[in-house]
């Protein structure tokens, strides 16, 4: 049994302080198009409510809202709701002070949110969103049915691990029986737990969870390539790759990535830190390129280095924000930058593109946070006003193009205009999208700005990370 991963005592971002300043200073470097802070963080509020009032309207209780028919949707399996929304909400809710409403999620939560259904869920999307959910939901609040509920849910997750002859979790758990299923599973869905479970481990004292995701972790890892490169997919039983090309950042292969980093700051693991190092270094040896006007990665094979592909994801525009948390700054806003170019061509970003060509290849907007997300990344290490500039535009787009009267939607096309809109509210909005526009330019009184660990999910890890 491995020791209890240890909180840590000092800060997460190193410039943070410099960041937090910046919202208090005045706002001398302010370019003219951009309002006042205060104004805009007020703004951001606005459509966080205007959104969530159209999910409880149409569709409280259940998993998603339909914004544009009015109708509902369950994520996780047919038939099936874990209040998914009221999760995701639950701590963006508290960090905008909406205390009525953190009040009614909470108790919606405790009163019916039901860890032992006969579903089968993908492990990955109930860790990030329904264990993260609940940990920032009991941290924030106190709560301690959140926690119990978690650990509950965890517990019932557990078997994907722990029957797993290399510890690789398989993709599916039923809830009810335990029965897994899905043993070919791409790197996200097998390393994006180990902040979650690491916490569980320290808030309760069992070090099981944590060491299910550490076992995960190295049985990859110890299957790196002689480049130090890592695949896509992997099989569970055998621990062979079923994909060998190199894809970071991109889907399906990202938060894997993103939660070595994040797992070695929050917990001080210097095996999760230097696994992070030995994989960045690698994919910045054989996959970085500067073409198509930007600085971009793209796929190779893991084991020759040779070109597959040049293609970027939405997904993927997480990365400058965790380039620059690892200490690649300077790379790090130039990828930024590369991003932000899209946007001059697109008033939202689309799904899939080719980078040397520019040219679409899936058109669809699925209202992701990821761009936005490295844009409050980057501004809380440098204190920079271009990533306040880059935050307003993408928030501008989302809402000249994506708000309708019932909240906000995916849209199906982003290269016509107008858009052909879709007709969802993904769970990740109430957990993401708004948050990091909020804490841009809230100055919010509680988030911590030194300290504060957002998850791969946007939860507000709480308490997580002492200061030192
Ligand atoms: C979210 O569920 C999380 O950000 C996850 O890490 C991958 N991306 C989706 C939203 O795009």
């Amino acid at each position: 049994m491995r020791a209890l991963p240890q909180p840590r005592r000092r800060t997460v971002l190193t410039a943070a302080a410099l960041g937090a300043a910046a919202v208090s200073a005045a706002p001398a470097a302010r370019a003219a198009d951009l309002p006042p802070a205060a104004s805009v963080a007020q703004e951001v509020r606005d459509e966080f409510v205007h959104s969530w009032e159209g999910y409880k309207a149409a569709a409280w209780g259940y998993d998603e809202v339909r914004p544009v028919s009015g109708g509902h949707n369950d994520f996780f399996a047919s038939g099936r709701t874990f209040g998914l929304s009221v999760v995701e909400a639950l701590d963006t809710l508290w960090l905008m002070e909406l205390d009525q409403d953190v009040a009614l999620a909470a108790d919606w939560i405790e009163q019916h949110f039901d860890p032992a259904q006969d579903a089968d869920v993908q492990v990955f999307e109930a860790v990030i969103r329904l264990v993260g959910g609940l940990l920032a939901g009991h941290l924030c609040t106190g709560r301690p049915a959140l926690l119990t509920r978690c650990r509950e849910l965890t517990d019932r997750l557990l078997p994907a691990f722990t029957s797993s002859p290399t510890g690789i979790p398989y993709r599916y758990v039923n809830l009810r029986t335990g029965a897994v299923s899905g043993k070919t599973s791409p790197l996200a869905e097998v390393g994006t737990n180990v902040l979650e479970f690491g916490l569980l481990s320290q808030l309760t004292g069992d070090s099981r969870y944590f060491d299910a995701a550490k076992r995960a972790y190295l049985a990859v890892l110890l299957r790196r390539s002689s480049l130090g490169l890592l695949g896509t997919s992997i099989d569970v039983e055998s621990g062979r790759w079923t994909d060998t090309v190199s894809r970071l950042p991109n889907p399906p292969v990202d938060s894997f990535v993103e939660y070595l980093w994040a797992g070695g700051e929050l917990f001080g693991d210097a095996e999760l830190s230097g696994w992070y190092r030995q994989v960045t270094d690698a994919v910045l040896q054989y996959q970085l390129e500067r073409t198509g006007g930007g600085a971009w990665f793209r796929q190779v094979d893991y084991a020759s280095g040779a070109v597959v592909d040049r293609e970027a994801s939405e997904l993927g525009s997480f990365y400058p924000g965790l380039l620059g948390k690892g200490g690649d700054l300077d790379l790090a806003r130039e990828h930024f930058r590369s991003w932000s170019a899209q946007l001059d061509r697109f008033p939202v970003l689309p799904e899939v593109m080719d980078y040397n060509t520019g040219k679409v290849r899936m058109g669809n907007n699925d209202l992701r946070p990821e761009y936005v997300n490295s844009a409050f990344d980057l501004w809380r290490l440098t204190g920079d006003d271009e990533y306040r500039q880059a935050g307003y535009r993408y928030f501008q787009g989302i809402r000249d193009n994506l708000r309708v009267p019932g909240g906000y939607t995916t849209a199906d096309d982003v290269t016509v205009s107008p858009m052909r809109l879709k007709d969802l509210t993904p769970g990740y909005w109430y957990a993401e999208n708004p948050k990091y526009l909020y804490l841009m330019f809230a100055a919010a009184p509680r988030f911590d700005y030194a300290t504060g660990l957002l998850s791969t999910e946007g939860k507000l890890l709480r308490g997580a990370v002492r200061p030192s």
